[in-house]
């Protein structure tokens, strides 16, 4: 029923204060935990935020994949701090949610049943290392993409959480782009490594800004909210455009025909994704959704005792508190 709900933005919402919460996010100021919201607004933000978090925590698992195998003691390294970092985005995020209102473990329990999403993109496999040199390349520079505007976004601890979050996130595209250019580097056999993770990663990374800006359900609201401070189309636009010279760099080809410079566009033409790859993903159909959900129900499962543990401490300590008062 909660998914229900919070996938509704209809409001109806006292007209006078709508036009007042509007003012106030035209004005650019922020909107804080305790200041009134249209309920739409309020549940934009947690079915984004709880997605975006969601995301943070399933897009450990095919990294997490490859810290017992990473190529030297160094790539380990970085890898096992990168996805403790992504562990912690999740934190982040999950604070933020709480503030309007659903707890951590309501939206936690959304995900293992699939009533909410996380990003499409973790539904693709990582097969071999150079997959991991794509995914911090292209996956975090999508996500740097669609983040670095929301550090601008109208719900203030939203917002905080995207200037940490982003900071962290450059270091992770320039990890990956340094383990893809290895690679690309390397032997004949590791840049064709290479270049095929960049062939299997290339739409899927598209995917991520979400369907084109004519199929965006919420976008429209989302925007004249500033949850969303851009189309999805638009931030694709620009990962294209910022992408395409690295490639180029590297000496790998990005796998699409149709790519070619536009003057007078000032941007790259290029193909879309196949969007019924991306709509059948999203509903459950992808190479991974469903050892995904299963790895994170286990994960959830086998943490009850820790869970119901530090409750139990928690309350006990509030019993002694009480009774000490
Ligand atoms: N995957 O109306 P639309 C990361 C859903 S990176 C799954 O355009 P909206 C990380 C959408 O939820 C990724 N679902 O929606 C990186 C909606 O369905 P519902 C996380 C998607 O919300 C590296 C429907 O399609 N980043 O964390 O205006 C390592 C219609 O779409 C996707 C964020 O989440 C997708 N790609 O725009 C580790 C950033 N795209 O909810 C971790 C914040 C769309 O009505 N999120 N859908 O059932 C956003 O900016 C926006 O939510 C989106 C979608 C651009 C993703």
């Amino acid at each position: 029923m909660y998914a229900q709900m919070i996938k509704s933005e209809a409001t109806q919402d006292d007209p006078e204060k709508l036009a007042a919460f509007q003012a106030r996010i035209d004005a650019g100021e922020k909107i804080e935990p305790k200041d009134w919201m249209p309920e739409g607004y309020r549940k934009t933000l947690i079915r984004q935020i709880g997605q975006h978090a969601h995301s943070e925590i399933v897009g450990q698992l095919p990294e997490g994949n490859w810290i017992t195998r990473a190529p030297t003691l160094e790539r380990k390294a970085i890898l096992l701090a990168k996805v403790q970092d992504e562990a912690g985005h999740g934190l982040y995020l999950y604070c933020a949610a709480e503030t309007l209102g659903v707890s951590r473990d309501e939206i936690t329990e959304m995900l293992l049943d699939g009533r909410m999403k996380y990003s499409s993109i973790f539904n693709y496999p990582t097969l071999n290392w150079a997959d991991i040199g794509a995914v911090g390349w292209l996956v975090d520079g999508a996500a740097i993409m669609n983040q670095v505007p929301l550090q601008r976004t109208s719900f203030g601890p939203y917002s905080r959480a995207m200037i940490r979050i982003c900071k962290e996130e450059s270091f992770h595209q320039r990890q990956g782009y340094d383990a893809i250019r290895k690679m690309a580097e390397g032997t004949p056999e590791q840049k064709k490594m290479a270049q095929d993770a960049l062939n299997r990663l290339w739409y899927p990374s598209l995917m991520m800004f979400g369907p084109s800006d004519k199929d965006s359900v919420h976008s429209a609201q989302s925007m004249k909210w500033k949850i969303k401070m851009n189309t999805n189309d638009e931030l694709r636009q620009k990962f294209v455009d910022q992408t395409v010279p690295q490639a180029e760099y590297l000496g790998l080809t990005v796998p699409d025909e149709n790519l070619k410079w536009n003057e007078e566009r000032g941007h790259y033409d290029y193909t879309d994704p196949d969007w019924s790859e991306f709509f059948d993903v999203i509903q459950g159909n992808g190479p991974c959704n469903v050892d995904r959900l299963a790895d994170r129900n286990k994960a959830w499962d086998d943490g009850a005792w820790v869970r119901d543990g530090l409750l139990a401490h928690a309350k006990k300590k509030a019993a002694r508190q009480h009774a000490a008062e």
